[in-house]
């Protein structure tokens, strides 16, 4: 006989977003770990509070990378960081909980980024150097939120 697991369901009803499963594409939480990014193929994805996702794909140099985030539901609270050949840090968000504004903390001159919450995030890199580039997302958290954040978003990689 199981036992039952009532109170488990009574919990996740009442606290519903704690109870949403992660992705498939986890473990993706550390830049050894990356999922692998196809030029112009969406991944939908959720982030989950403390487990960050992170995603490469390489790029010639010469190249626009372009990626674009959209979001499908739950918190849209995603910071950011791009990470260029050799581990250089090219884009990075400001610390935060998810009410803060939307900003950089760290820019290189290669990179634009734009959009916001609401409205989806587009980062745009002017490649210089080939090789592999790194984007991380990783779910804020609000002061008093009791079980964690998470964020469904749609990611596609362009190379132009
Ligand atoms: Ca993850």
């Amino acid at each position: 006989m199981t036992k039952p697991r009532w109170p488990l369901l009574a919990l996740c009803l009442l606290l519903a977003a704690g109870c949403r499963k992660d992705d498939a594409l986890e473990p993706n939480d550390t830049f050894e770990s990356a999922t692998l990014l196809t030029p112009g193929s969406e991944r939908l994805a959720s982030v989950f509070q403390n487990s960050p996702d992170v995603f490469v794909l390489e790029a010639p140099a010469g190249k626009t990378l372009v990626f674009k985030l959209s979001s499908r539901g739950g918190e849209d609270c995603p910071e950011f960081t791009l990470l260029g050949p050799g581990e250089k840090t090219l884009y990075e968000d400001a610390e935060g909980f998810c009410s803060d504004p939307w900003k950089a903390r760290k820019k290189d001159a290669s990179v634009q980024a734009s959009g916001g919450r609401g409205s989806g995030y587009e980062f745009r890199v002017g490649v210089k150097d080939a090789g592999k580039y790194y984007l991380r997302i990783q779910e804020r958290r609000q002061a008093d939120n009791m079980l964690g954040y998470s964020w469904d978003y749609a990611l596609t990689a362009q190379v132009e």
